[in-house]
């Protein structure tokens, strides 16, 4: 199927593609074709209630703004990135080296290798530069670890994320109570 490439979420920005103008978190993704494995991630953080910026930034095709927006980032407020990437996926461990900001690695399945040259060009980051990885395709759990990171300093989201886990609990033993019927 085509991949689902709608803008929307986009062009909620002031200074497009960006999304919000305090980002705690800058999500960016090497190309369009990764948004729909990204939007999970958009979703999160909307739940949580954290400000976050979306983008896309290309180690390969856009290395200078890729340079400029690591760079940047701690300045302009943001305290955790999350980088989603396909095929040889050098965009989270490239934006890593230019910041000292927490990064999160997204692994996308966008090749004929099931997204696991992904994965591996995520987390076999090099001695000295770490580039925190989650599953494949699971923005989700980037977010979720982004949130994490946050409620270090914000108790708020500690007592959001105990909810939410409680929820998930909550969903599992609704399914057993069903099976038990
Ligand atoms: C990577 O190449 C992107 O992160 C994407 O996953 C993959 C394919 O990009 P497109 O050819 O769809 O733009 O840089």
């Amino acid at each position: 199927a085509e991949p689902d490439r709608d803008a929307d979420i986009f062009e909620t920005s002031p200074h497009k593609p960006f999304s919000s103008n305090h980002p705690l978190v800058s999500i960016v993704m090497g190309s369009d074709s990764d948004l729909p494995v990204m939007k999970p991630a958009a979703q999160i953080l909307t739940k949580f209630g954290v400000e976050f910026e979306l983008s896309i930034v290309s180690a390969h095709r856009t290395a200078m703004r890729m340079e400029e927006f690591a760079h940047k980032a701690e300045e302009r407020g943001v305290r955790v990135i999350i980088a989603g990437a396909g095929g040889a996926a050098h965009l989270p461990g490239m934006v890593a080296s230019a910041t000292s900001l927490p990064v999160v690695g997204v692994p996308v399945k966008a090749s004929v290798l099931d997204g696991v040259d992904s994965l591996y060009s995520i987390v076999q980051m090099p001695r000295g530069i770490p580039c925190a990885t989650v599953g494949i395709n699971n923005s989700t759990n980037a977010a979720l670890l982004a949130v994490r990171i946050l409620s270090t300093y914000q108790p708020r989201l500690r007592r959001a994320l105990e909810d939410y886990a409680h929820g998930l609990e909550d969903e599992v033993l609704a399914k057993v109570g069903k099976i038990e019927e």
